[in-house]
């Protein structure tokens, strides 16, 4: 079956280089905003993939830059906003959104404005959208809209105009080499292990998903989820690595596969997580820059991605793969992934 999905998750490298196109043109204007804000902290909003994509840019931007930022969800800054915000706190507010016409988003980026007074960059793929309107600036990708429901290409994409952003502001000249390294090293991706996320999801011994990362990989670890569940309908869980044991992990047996999105900085603990999983009877499928011996030992599948890239700079090149597990397991489970149940391109109250 030829499907939207399948062309926006192969395609996505090329919407990666109309970043890096687009960051080379708004490089004066966006540094002249960074540095308008400075000492501000940034709060990145959204809601559903663009609220999963807002934690791992918050971890990636305070990691890089050393300045303040977290993830928000859009319904959190109109329904508790004494929750988020002090009075008297400098902060900018970051909206992403795909379509610019999610109305929790625009909710409150109309709270954050007329309440509270502060400034907003809209990152989105939408440019005539209510919420570019209604920002004060804004950093548009319109190659990474998809025509599909779920967003594939659009997440990798607008997550990586956050890391620019942290590269712009910290003037890391190393960093910002490392990502514009990242369309090549993506298409590499796609090329060489979309066959190993196929045969994964065509595994009959699996019944359940469980993503695990941490700090900026958790963030990936709950988009994964969340493309596995709208595509294929299947059970599928997200936690931070080490928060597995403390609960989730009773829900393991030997029809469970394990994602871990591992990443150099928290390989180490991970690696004793994985043995756990695997005495417990379940199936295990890394993910990790580079494997050791020791990830072997407990690996029912790997993925070595060998990218030369740093935890922070390497982040999206794991998108592709999950991605491509749940796109296959919705075919194996006889869905669309086109058509996800009960979902729209974009959720719109009254
Ligand atoms: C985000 C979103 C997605 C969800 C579905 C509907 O919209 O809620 O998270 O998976 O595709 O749209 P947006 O605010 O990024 O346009």
């Amino acid at each position: 079956m030829e499907t939207e999905t399948d062309k926006e998750i192969k395609e996505q490298f090329e919407a990666w280089n109309a970043v890096i196109r687009n960051v080379q043109k708004e490089r004066k204007a966006l540094c002249r905003f960074l540095s308008h804000l400075n000492g501000a902290e940034f709060v990145f909003i959204g809601c559903g993939t663009s609220y999963y994509l807002s934690l791992s840019g918050a971890a990636t931007y305070l990691g890089i830059t050393g300045e303040l930022a977290r993830a928000v969800t859009a319904s959190d800054v109109f329904l508790y906003p004494q929750s988020l915000f002090t009075r008297n706190g400098k902060c900018c507010g970051i909206p992403i959104s795909r379509s610019g016409e999610t109305t929790e988003t625009i909710w409150a980026v109309q709270h954050i404005k007329d309440q509270l007074n502060i400034e907003t960059l809209a990152l989105s793929c939408t440019p005539d959208s209510k919420l570019v309107k209604l920002c004060d600036q804004e950093f548009i990708v319109t190659e990474a809209a998809e025509k599909s429901v779920v967003m594939t290409k659009s997440f990798t994409s607008m997550l990586l105009i956050i890391q620019f952003l942290a590269a712009l502001k910290s003037e890391d000249k190393k960093f910002h080499e490392q990502l514009e390294k990242l369309p090549e090293q993506g298409s590499q991706v796609i090329e060489k292990f979309e066959k190993v996320a196929k045969e994964i999801a065509e595994n009959k011994e699996i019944d359940t998903f469980v993503f695990l990362g941490q700090g900026p990989y958790y963030g990936l670890a709950c988009e994964s989820m969340l493309k596995m569940k709208e595509m294929s309908l299947s059970v599928s869980e997200a936690f931070h690595s080490m928060e597995f044991r403390h609960g989730p992990i009773s829900i393991l047996n030997n029809e469970s596969l394990v994602i871990l999105l591992m990443s150099e900085s928290s390989q180490e603990q991970e690696v004793k997580i994985l043995k756990e999983v695997k005495e417990l009877g379940a199936k295990t499928f890394i993910i990790c820059e580079r494997f050791t011996n020791s990830i072997t030992n407990f690996a029912d599948y790997v993925v070595e991605l060998k990218s030369g890239l740093s935890d922070y700079s390497r982040l999206i090149l794991y998108m592709p793969i999950t991605q491509f597990l749940g796109y296959y397991r919705a075919l194996h489970n006889g869905l669309n992934p086109d058509n996800p149940r009960h979902l729209t391109q974009v959720v719109v109250l009254d």
